[in-house]
């Protein structure tokens, strides 16, 4: 397993070195808006705790970290007016994996309009 490299840029703007439209926070994440989103209102949720990905996550910190995904999910589906919410993660390079420090996307869709490539 590739170990966590504790200069990822989620690392860094985790630890407030580099700026971020923060939207929520609470003891076990934070979230953020994606500065290349692939909708409006596309949100990254990002535990506190490191690690590379989901594979290498420790489980006691999941249920905090499922649970901010569900209510950053909830309200970004009520301030989005949205009729749906794709969840994704991925989790290495081949998998589509660009940030190596474990997140969620939260995408707001609306009827009609699919996601920016
Ligand atoms: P990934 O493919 O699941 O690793 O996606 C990483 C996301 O992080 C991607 O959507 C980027 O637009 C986003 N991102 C960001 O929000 N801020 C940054 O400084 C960097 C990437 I670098």
């Amino acid at each position: 397993m590739t170990q966590y490299d504790t200069n990822n840029i989620f690392a860094k703007i985790l630890r407030g070195e580099i700026p971020s439209h923060t939207v929520y926070e609470d003891d076990a994440v934070i979230a953020f808006m994606d500065v290349m989103p692939q909708a409006d209102g596309h949100a990254l949720v990002v535990p506190k705790s490191p690690s590379r990905n989901l594979l290498d996550a420790d489980p006691a910190t999941l249920p905090a970290l499922i649970a901010a995904v569900q209510k950053l999910a909830v309200a970004s589906k009520k301030a989005f007016v949205a009729d749906g919410i794709t969840i994704m993660q991925f989790n290495e390079a081949p998998a589509g994996q660009s940030v190596f420090h474990l997140h969620f996307h939260i995408i707001p869709r609306h009827e009609g309009h699919p996601m920016r490539a």
